[in-house]
């Protein structure tokens, strides 16, 4: 914690030194989830966005999450751009660039990983348009509605899945399904997973790298889930379940895994979510029905038409 982000700079005998950058100290109250390198103000240097990201010791709309953008000076200076993004003060994951509404300026895609104190809470993920001097502005309500509700995302990519020289937007997440979004005119995007996927894969998904595997010139997509190397156990027919509520009122959100035992879900207990006395009661209590998420399992699912039951 308190600890900057490094530049380090290759020299000519192959090793990397540090270059100091004031800029990165002054952010150091930060959790760097995430960075991309790309050219923000189209003058030629690549400049750097970083992701604010974290859970612990934050608040919701906590000031250190806000994300940030440093410019270039050339000689890999970088300062921070005053009032180039809009407040986002989300813990976000990933940042992802391509031009959304297709005026040849870079845009961004910007992932909300969690709320602080609120697991598993949907944050606001991001459509940030360019005005191609390097100043950003939110256009989630107008082009990506879908972009507020969509879940905690982990990981995305731009790549054209359809090859029609538009890029479509692969998104994934814990607790949500594979997510494909399609760019229309002027950037505005939509729904198209069902187009991509003959079912709704519903995963605890963490990672996501796109290649060409098996060599037909068409992007295969790798997507990283929970995996067995854990106690939890999920299947289409037993999913895992999470039941949240803030069940002792003190204004944190109480997560409560349910994994199937015998053909019966059941609280999953952790030292953390039984940190607290009160929780370890609720879970015994049938308060636990009065939130609800399903079916939520780890690995793959038949599509719901219900996700979340209140
Ligand atoms: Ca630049
Ligand atoms: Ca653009
Ligand atoms: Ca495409
Ligand atoms: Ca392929």
């Amino acid at each position: 914690m308190e600890q900057a982000g490094a530049l380090f700079i290759q020299q000519a005998n192959n090793q990397f030194s540090r270059k100091e950058q004031p800029a990165f100290d002054a952010d150091k109250l930060s959790n760097d989830a995430d960075a991309i390198f790309f050219d923000a103000n189209a003058d030629g240097l690549p400049d750097l966005y970083v992701c604010s990201g974290g859970y612990g010791d934050l608040v919701a709309n906590d000031p250190r999450l806000q994300d940030r953008l440093y410019l270039n000076d050339g000689k890999g200076n970088f300062t921070k751009s005053p009032n180039a993004l809009p407040v986002m003060n989300t813990s976000t994951a990933c940042v992802r660039v391509a031009d959304a509404n297709g005026d040849g300026r870079p845009d961004l895609f910007v992932g909300g990983r969690v709320v602080p104190g609120r697991y598993p809470e949907t944050p606001k993920s991001f459509l940030l348009i360019n005005d191609g001097r390097g100043k950003f502005t939110d256009q989630t309500a107008q082009l990506a509605p879908m972009l507020s509700t969509l879940g905690m995302v982990t990981d995305a990519a731009w790549v054209d899945l359809n090859t029609d020289h538009k890029p479509e937007l692969v998104i994934v997440g814990e607790w949500m399904p594979l997510t494909v979004l399609a760019l229309g005119s002027g950037g505005k995007l939509s729904d198209q997973t069902s187009t991509f996927f003959e079912k709704e894969y519903r995963g605890w998904w963490n990672k996501l790298l796109v290649d060409d595997l098996n060599g037909d010139g068409r992007p295969d997509l790798v997507v990283g889930n929970q995996g067995l190397n854990t106690q939890c156990r999920a299947s289409d027919k037993e999913p895992a379940e999470l039941i949240y509520k803030d069940f002792d009122n003190n204004g944190k959100v109480d997560p409560i895994l349910c994994l199937y035992v015998q053909g019966k879900s059941y609280p999953h207990a952790t030292r953390m979510n039984c940190s607290t006395n009160s929780v370890c009661f609720a879970t015994n209590s049938p308060i636990m029905t009065v939130i609800r998420m399903r079916p939520w399992p780890m690995s793959l699912l038949k599509p719901s038409s219900k996700d979340r039951i209140n």
